[in-house]
């Protein structure tokens, strides 16, 4: 009888930030391979009923729950609305971020505390309380949507690369505390995605644009489709006993030190 190591029939993913991006792209991913998938989304109660619309229109399950991950009383009654609603939470993916291109001497101190709210201070207070259902039950997947920004800087970006190395030291802490539970506590490094983050740096001309193209060993932007299948094996029995990993989903780029633009 053959087992299928990927399948996550019967499974119920909290994606943060999913009524688009990356996000989107990978519960589309583990929505797929069965999952319900609980949406996330802090901007507009439209915006998260249009992406359980898009979500259903594939087949798959969805429910949307409108919650700012920074505020833990709403993530509290949030994860206590879905308990009831829906179940116990199996899978959680702290994806939801901002990133704001200033460079430091300019950044602005309460921008910089945003970014850090968001990106690194949002995935432990959602963690915190939905780990603790994970323990009793002995068993969770926890996905933290880290960068390659976890690993090199880069102009304009340091609250963002702040915040995405702390994040992959959070990764490796909550494995090294919750692994014993069975739970699996892993991060994702996205390289450069076609994305609406990047579509100001993408643009046809931009001289960031033709720098990652000639940076990455695969030479092109990555698809947000390229994510799924990273998000499906963090959040499956296939990596049961990877923990604390942060996986790269970059085209190579941190393989290398690049090319001359004169070198194929
Ligand atoms: C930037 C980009 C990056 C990517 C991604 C890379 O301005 O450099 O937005 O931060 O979005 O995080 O992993």
């Amino acid at each position: 009888m053959s087992i299928n190591l990927f399948d996550l029939s019967g499974k119920i993913a909290l994606i943060t930030g999913s009524t688009h991006g990356l996000g989107m792209a990978m519960a589309e991913g583990l929505g797929k391979a069965g999952a319900t998938i609980l949406v996330n989304g802090n901007s507009s109660q439209q915006k998260i009923d249009d992406a359980v619309a898009h979500y259903e229109s594939l087949g798959i399950k969805a429910k949307g729950y409108k919650f700012d991950v920074t505020d833990e009383a709403e993530v509290i009654n949030a994860v206590q609305k879905i308990q009831k609603e829906v179940g116990p939470i199996d899978i959680l993916v702290n994806n939801a971020g901002i990133i704001k291109r200033t460079p430091l001497e300019d950044m602005a101190v309460a921008d910089f505390k945003q970014v850090i709210d968001v990106d690194l201070v949002s995935p432990f207070i959602v963690s915190k309380h939905v780990v603790r259902g994970m323990i009793e039950r002995k068993q969770g997947k926890i996905i933290n949507m880290c960068s390659m920004m976890s690993e090199l800087g880069r102009n304009t970006v340091g609250a963002y690369a702040a915040a995405k190395g702390g994040l992959k030291m959070l990764t490796r802490n909550m494995a090294t505390e919750w692994a014993k539970h069975n739970i699996q506590i892993n991060g994702i490094g996205p390289g450069y995605f076609a994305t609406a983050q990047t579509a100001p740096i993408r643009v046809d001309g931009h001289p960031f644009n033709e720098f990652i193209i000639n940076r990455t060993p695969s030479a092109k932007w990555g698809d947000p489709n390229d994510l799924a299948g990273a998000a499906i094996f963090l959040s499956s029995r296939a990596s049961n006993f990877v923990n604390g990993h942060i996986l790269y989903v970059d085209g190579g780029i941190l393989a290398t030190i690049g090319k001359p633009n004169n070198e194929d």
